[in-house]
């Protein structure tokens, strides 16, 4: 099935003006003073940065659309964050890197192609509207990358870790797609034909 290359709304999706909060267990408490934010596996420079260190960088708005798995788009949010290529340029990736597996509090896991993380309105997001962050939206920083699936977004988001090969994250384990692209419908992963409720692509 093709779809409409003008369209704003991806296939399957209705549009909210709310802003539904979703995850998995409970919103974390951060302890600031203790937080780091590591850029480890296969690059050149692994790295931490501190709650501090990370304020001190330069920031980026991204304006964007956000889609949800479970069928709910948002459309125009407003983001301002650290720009994810500026970390990844830090860090050095290894010639062979292609996937990175994002780290989140709690042992929340998602896994990203390096070529889809490695765009530039992607973000360690600190705001939203104009606001900081609230903790059930991911604050104090939520990962955003907001072409794929929101699931992608890891919340409360702790670090990146490159590697050579993918690996599947916690909703991936789960039977969710390893790239998610919403254009493509790239809901439910092979792993469990069954959940694939449009048929095969
Ligand atoms: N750490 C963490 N991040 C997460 C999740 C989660 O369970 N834990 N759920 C994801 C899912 S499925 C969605 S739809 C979005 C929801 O973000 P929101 O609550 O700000 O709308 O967060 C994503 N990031
Ligand atoms: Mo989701």
């Amino acid at each position: 099935m093709t779809h409409d290359p003008n369209a704003r709304l991806p296939p399957g999706q209705i549009t909210t003006r709310k802003w539904p909060v979703l995850h998995y267990g409970t919103v974390p408490a951060v302890d600031l003073t203790a937080w780091r934010f590591q850029v480890i596996g296969a690059v050149a420079r692994p790295f931490s940065l501190t709650w501090e260190e990370l304020l001190a960088l330069p920031r980026r708005e991204t304006v964007c659309d956000i889609h949800c798995v479970t069928r709910w788009s948002r459309y125009d949010n407003v983001f301002e964050g650290v720009p994810v290529q500026a970390l990844l340029e830090r860090a050095g990736p290894a010639p062979d890197a292609a996937y990175v597996l994002v780290h989140a509090e709690q042992d929340y896991t998602t896994n990203i192609p390096l070529a889809e993380l490695d765009r530039p309105a992607n973000l360690l997001a600190l705001s939203h509207g104009g606001e900081p962050l609230t903790p059930e939206h991911g604050g104090p920083v939520r990962l955003l990358v907001p072409h794929l699936y929101f699931w992608k977004s890891a919340k409360w988001v702790t670090g990146f870790e490159l590697l050579r090969e993918d690996v599947p994250g916690f909703w991936e384990q789960n039977g969710y797609h390893m790239r998610g692209d919403p254009w493509r419908e790239e809901r439910f992963g092979r792993a469990d034909p069954a959940r694939m409720r449009r048929g095969p692509r």
